[in-house]
Formats: structure tokens, sequence, C-alpha cells
């Protein structure tokens, strides 16, 4: 601990607290531009200067540790003067004329800094320079006029997504922010996440969505979980008129810590496909706008008529459907019509072999941060470069620090580039992968954890012979993976598909062996998928959905997307009852169509993939004569005199959890 003396007052801090941070936590607040918590200190603006006791020049505190004794003072009138200074300099080198900017008034840092200040123009001519506008990609445009080189874009864009697109060229004042060699940026390497966007504190990084839509304190924040994948990225939902306007990450987030990646961004503000605003019921082939009353009644007749045969109805739900939903969902057809299909869009192909392992090894699986500091990663089965990708950039950003990746695809993936191991193996032979993996570290002595193996080398061999990849190969891999001290094994579709729980518990030995697993972290993960996977496996809900002479096929898609083979399987139906909110080919097809809520317009719980329950809350209200997902589903039931068990915390622990829910 370090105790010093900041506007006379004093405070303990731990060592190495950048003064700026002890200030802060002694409640005092240092002007800062380039400086932001979730970034690593730049020093670049300088408007953090403060004056230290015997230290002739005033020091930026961003970047300054603090030392036992340390005297400091924030806003003295020598301060006070040379802030001003620094920002009538940032002012005059580019074009800020404030007028015509998108966050003049309020939503921009500079501006605001000025202010504070009590400054009402630029003392220093302003320069008259021309710097190129980049208005190339989709999202965003790039203004450099307007760019003070605080760098917290090319900081966020390396140290949260891990994808090092930025940098600044040239030098001086005629510094530049560009992508890749200075190609434009939609033609670059960007991944599109927005990080850069959410960070920058002038309007130099212009949102295209969601500039001139209103200013911050003109917009309700709800904070919610996107509901875009397994991951479970905490979310601001800015709401004016009761319309989506922007989505920024929740700097407080715990799984993200402020990252988003473009589908949790920007699909809610781009969404394309059209709404079902009225229930409808077929008649003489065709589909026609009926009441509430007329659907659900229609609905239930046919229900009724079944008389409890258990192949009579089939149901499948969406798994970004919320908990309670999902929980309804399962009682009603599962619990009081006893069918024998009842199963998610899903089909249990992200989950349903590691529900099965978790079944005699509950909770074997870690969590998410284990990939923050993780020094060596095992990708097997799972792209993210194009799915989860929040939870890729958790060790994409240390790839330049050292972390090292091994990426085992069959196919061609994105990772393969950022690998320092690429092994594609003939598809379906991960087990034997796995068991030579586990062999050759016992044989080379490596085990931190002994699996007792007899016969290593007939189990390499084989590995050898199953994969097609050489022994050098396997064994680069596996000493990568047992000298790390902190390894991670992430897994994904590609070896959850093949539904086989065996190659789920070759993981999970392999994750032991190498000390992935110990008792102060656990590094092996599965990817689950959408982002109600796990709740959906927890209530039962992964089997494949086959049909199999079902009467009526009940579909709760809510705003889910609707794949060919899905929608192929089910028109073969008899009877086809839709609750969805857009239409499909799904919807084309049905018999009954239900409007319901997407997940904006609805409250409900989710259960990421790494088992944390978390609420996600209502921030827009849903067209008039569209209906809540769950509300539907008790209307429904009511109807038929049946009540709904709503308890889903009780519903979900009827199965052992492969993660600790927390
Ligand atoms: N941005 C975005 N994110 C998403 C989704 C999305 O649509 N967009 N979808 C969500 C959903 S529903 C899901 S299920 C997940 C899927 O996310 P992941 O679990 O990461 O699955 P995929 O992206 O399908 O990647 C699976 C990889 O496994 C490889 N593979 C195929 N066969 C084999 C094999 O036999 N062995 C091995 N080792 N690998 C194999 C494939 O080539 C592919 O690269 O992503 C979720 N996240
Ligand atoms: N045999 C088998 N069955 C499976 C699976 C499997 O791997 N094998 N996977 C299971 C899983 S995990 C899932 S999630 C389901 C569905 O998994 P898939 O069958 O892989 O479905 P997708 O093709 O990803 O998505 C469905 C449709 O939605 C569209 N779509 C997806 N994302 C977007 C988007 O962001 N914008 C727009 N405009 N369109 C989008 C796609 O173009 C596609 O036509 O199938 C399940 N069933
Ligand atoms: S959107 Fe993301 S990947 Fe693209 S430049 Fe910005 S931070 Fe980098
Ligand atoms: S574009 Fe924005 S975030 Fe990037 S250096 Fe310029 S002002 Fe800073
Ligand atoms: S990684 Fe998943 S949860 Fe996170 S923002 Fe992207 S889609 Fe949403
Ligand atoms: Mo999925």
């Amino acid at each position: 601990m370090a105790q010093i003396t900041i506007n006379n007052k004093q405070i303990d801090v731990p060592d190495g607290t950048t003064v700026l941070r002890a200030a802060e936590m002694a409640g005092i607040h240092i002007p800062r531009l380039c400086e932001h918590k979730e970034l690593t200190p730049y020093g670049g603006c300088r408007l953090c200067i403060v004056e230290v006791q015997g230290v002739r020049v005033p020091m930026a505190s961003c970047t300054l540790p603090v030392n036992n004794g340390m005297v400091i003072n924030t806003e003295t009138e020598a301060i006070k003067k040379s802030r001003k200074f620094i920002l009538s300099m940032l002012f005059s080198e580019r074009n800020h004329f404030c007028p015509f900017c998108q966050v003049s008034g309020g939503d921009c840092e500079l501006q605001n800094a000025a202010y504070a200040e009590e400054m009402t123009h630029w003392p220093i001519q302003p320069g008259w320079n021309d710097f190129p506008v980049d208005t190339s990609h989709p999202y965003f445009v790039l203004d450099n006029n307007r760019c003070i080189l605080c760098r917290r874009c090319v900081r966020a864009c390396s140290e949260m997504a891990g994808n090092f697109t930025l940098s600044v060229a040239e030098r001086g004042a005629k510094s530049m922010i560009v992508a890749d060699t200075d190609i434009p940026l939609g033609e670059s390497t960007c991944i599109k996440c927005g990080s850069c966007v959410q960070v920058c504190p002038t309007g130099a990084l212009i949102d295209r969505t969601s500039a001139y839509q209103g200013h911050d304190e003109q917009m309700t924040e709800v904070k919610s979980v996107c509901a875009g994948c397994s991951v479970g990225c905490s979310i601001k939902i800015m709401v004016r008129d009761n319309r989506i306007v922007r989505i920024e990450g929740d700097w407080d987030g715990p799984v993200n810590h402020g990252a988003l990646c473009e589908h949790g961004r920007y699909d809610a503000v781009t969404e394309s496909r059209k709404r079902i605003t009225s229930p409808m019921v077929k008649k003489n082939g065709k589909l026609e706008p009926v009441s509430w009353d007329e659907a659900l009644n229609t609905v239930k007749e046919k229900l009724q008529a079944l008389n409890g045969d258990k192949h009579g109805v089939a149901g499948l739900a969406s798994t970004r459907l919320p908990a309670e939903t999902l929980a309804a969902f399962n009682d009603l057809f599962k619990g009081k019509f006893q069918s024998d299909l009842v199963t998610s869009i899903e089909e249990g192909v992200p989950t349903a072999a590691v529900a099965k392992y978790a079944e005699g090894h509950e909770n074997f699986e870690g969590k998410i941060d284990a990939l923050r500091t993780a020094d060596a990663v095992m990708c097997i089965g799972a792209n993210l470069q194009t799915s989860h990708m929040v939870a890729g950039f958790q060790f994409k950003r240390n790839l330049t620090k050292g972390t090292r990746l091994i990426n085992i695809d069959p196919e061609e993936s994105g990772l393969d580039d950022l690998a320092n191991i690429v092994i594609k193996p003939k598809a379906g032979t991960d087990l034997a992968l796995i068991r030579g993996l586990q062999a050759i570290i016992a044989k080379e002595g490596l085990e931190r954890s002994s699996l007792k193996i007899k016969d290593a080398d007939k189990i390499i061999k084989n590995a050898v012979a199953e994969t097609d990849i050489s022994l050098e190969k396997l064994t680069q891999a596996a000493r990568l993976l047992a000298n790390a001290i902190s390894p991670v094994i992430l897994y994904g579709k590609g070896v959850t598909a093949q539904r086989d729980a065996q190659i789920v518990e070759a993981l999970h030995q392999l994750a032991v062996q190498i000390g992935a697993e110990d008792s102060e972290r656990n590094g092996l993960l599965s990817l689950k998928g959408e982002s109600n996977s796990q709740t959906a496996t927890l209530l039962g809900l992964d089997q494949p959905f086959s049909l199999n002479g079902h009467k009526v096929t009940y579909l709760a898609i809510g705003d889910d997307y609707v794949s060919k083979s899905l929608v192929e399987r089910a028109v073969k139906s008899a009877y086809l009852v839709v609750q969805a909110s857009y239409e499909s080919k799904l919807t084309e097809n049905a018999d009954v169509l239900l409007p319901v809520t997407l997940w904006a317009e609805q409250e409900g719980h989710y259960i990421n993939l790494d088992g944390r329950i978390r609420k996600a809350e209502k921030a827009i209200t849903a067209p008039e004569n569209v209906r809540d997902n769950l509300d539907v589903l008790t209307d429904l039931a009511k109807r038929m005199n049946l009540s709904l068990d709503t308890d889903w915390q009780k519903a979900i622990r009827g199965r052992k959890s492969s993660v600790a829910l927390n």
C-alpha cells in the first residue's frame, strides 16, 4: 500500500495504482480524454495533468504510478491554466466546428471537457487542413477531421476485439487513423464489432444508424443481456420513442466488459424481416386475420381432439426464448400433454452430449474469465471468428503478447491465420485425436495429474492413422498444451454435433491431465449456441426434431431465424401452429399463426454458456395485437383448464448442469 495526499485528502491505495485511479478512489475527478478504464493507459492527450510536489513539470496522471508519501494537487491555478491551453490546442488542430457534429451538445467528451473548464471559444486559430473521411464501412464513418488522436479506437480494436485493424499512420500533426495498410475500412480486416465507435470521445467515429437520432439524455438506457448467442454479453439498449436507436456494450458486464460483436450491436437496428401483426387462421387454404380469441380457441380445439395421444402433438421452441417461456412450453407439451417429441430449434446439437456427460460430472465446466488469462488455448470444433465472437476476443487480444493458440478444425477457419498450430484432422476423428494427445503427454512425462494410460503407443498410432495428422504435429500440440501454465480448452459444435459424450469425457480428462482444471481455475468450456441453449437443455429440450406421425406441430419460434432444414421437416406436419414474430417460409405454411414479442419487447431470464443466470429487460413495447410469448402459452393452457407450472428455477434444476449456475 502507498499513502498519498490528493488535494489535501489522505488516502491509502495499492502499490502500482495510477494517480488518476487513486484520485477516483478519493472521489476526485481528473479530466481526461485518451484514458479509458478498459484500455491500457497511453498518456497521449495530457489533459489529465496534475501537480506533484517536488516535481517541476505537470505530470500526466493516467500513466503515473503512486509513490508512498506523494503529494498531489489537481486543481491549482497553474494546472487549470495548462488544462485550458491543452484543450485549446486540441480544438485548434483540426476541424471542430461543433454545430455540424452529431455528438455536439452533450455527447462529445471534448466539448464537455471545454465546458467544464468554462471555455466559451477557441483562443487559438484552428487549422484548415483537410483530412480524409472514410465512408466505406457499412456501420460507421471515420472523419479524421474531428479526430484528436487519443488512440482509444486503436486500443479498443486491439485490446477489446483483439483484431488489430486500426493504427496511426504518418506523424505529428499529419497523424491519421487508418485501417490495415491504409485501405478503406469497408475493405479492411475489420470484423464490425463497433468497439472503436463506442470508445471514441468525439464525433470522429460516427455511428451510421444512430447519428442525429438524439442525444443520450433524450434516450432511455435499458441495461439488459444480448440474446444473440450463448456468450450472453451485457448491453445497454438506448431507446427513444419506443425505438431501439443504438445498442452499446455495458462496461460493467461480467462476461464482455464492454465489448460486443457485430450481431449484438447491429442486428436489432438493421433488422429487415417483416413483422406479423395479427393472429391468423388458415381458411380455405389461405391465412386470414382473426381475433386472438378465435386463433387460440382454434388451437385449443385441435389440441383437445388429440385425446392424450403421445404422438398427438409435437412441440419445438426457440432457444432464444426466456427461461420462463421455455419452462411453460415444456410443462404444457411434455408435462400436461405427455408428448414424446418436445424439443428445441437447436435439437441439443451444441449441448446434449455435454449434458449427458454432466449427469455423472456436475459442474465440470469452467468460466469464460479463464480465457482472459490463458497462456494457451486449444480450440476444437468451434469457429470463434464467426460465432461467439466476444468469447474469442478474450484471448485473441493476447495472441500478440505470448498466448498461443491450437486450432483443430477439418475445414478452413478464420482462426487458422491466428493459430500457432493448425490441425486439420479428418472430420469425426476427434475422439482418437484427443486420446492421442493424452497418450503423448503421458509418454513424454508431462502430466500434471496422471491418467494412468496403458498402451500409450497403440493409442498414439491409432490417433495418427485415424486423423491423418503426423506424429510430429500431434506431439507439438501436446507439448504446447502440457507446458502451458494456464491452458484453456474450448470446444464447439464441430465436436458436440457428434452427440458423443465420450468425446466430452476425453476432453475433460485432457483438461485435468494438463492442469487446466484445478481448485483455482477451470479452463474447460463448451460453446453452447443460442442465448438460452443451456436452459433448454436443463429442461430436457434437446432431442432431434423428427416428426413421426404427430397430428399437430406447435412451433414457438419467437424472433428466431428459421433454417431451411427445419422448414422442410415442419411443413410435412398435418397441422402447423406457429408462434412467431417475423414472417418466414415457416409462417407461410402455418395453419394458425400467433404474433408474439421479440426479445427486447419481453422480459425474462437467460443462462449463458458459463452458467450465469441473468434477466433480460423489456426495452420497448410490442405493436398492438402482438402478445408476449409466455402470455400466449398461459392463455392457451387456461382455455383448456390447465394451469402451467411457472417455477422455472425449480424446473431447470431437474437435471445436472455441466457448469455451475449462479
Ligand atoms: N455470429 C454468430 N454467432 C453465433 C451464431 C450465428 O449464427 N452467428 N449461431 C449461434 C449458434 S445457434 C451456434 S450453435 C453456435 C455455433 O458455434 P460453434 O460451436 O463455434 O460452431 P460453428 O461456428 O458451427 O463452428 C464449428 C466448427 O467445427 C468445424 N467442424 C466440423 N466438423 C468437425 C469435426 O468433425 N471435428 C472438429 N474438430 N471440427 C469440426 C467446422 O468446420 C466449424 O468451423 O454459434 C452461435 N453463435
Ligand atoms: N443435423 C443438424 N441439425 C442441426 C444442427 C446441426 O449442426 N446439424 N444444428 C442445430 C443448431 S445448433 C441450430 S442453431 C439449428 C439451426 O442451425 P442451422 O441449420 O445452422 O441454421 P442457420 O442456417 O444458422 O440459420 C437459419 C437461417 O437463418 C438465417 N440467418 C441466420 N442468422 C442470420 C442473420 O443474422 N441475419 C439474417 N438475415 N439471416 C440469418 C440463415 O441464412 C439461415 O437461412 O439447427 C439445429 N439442427
Ligand atoms: S469495428 Fe471492431 S474490428 Fe472494426 S475497426 Fe472498430 S474495433 Fe476494430
Ligand atoms: S477516431 Fe476517435 S477514438 Fe480514434 S483517435 Fe480519433 S478521436 Fe480518438
Ligand atoms: S458474442 Fe453473442 S452475446 Fe455477445 S454481442 Fe455477440 S451475439 Fe451478443
Ligand atoms: Mo445453434
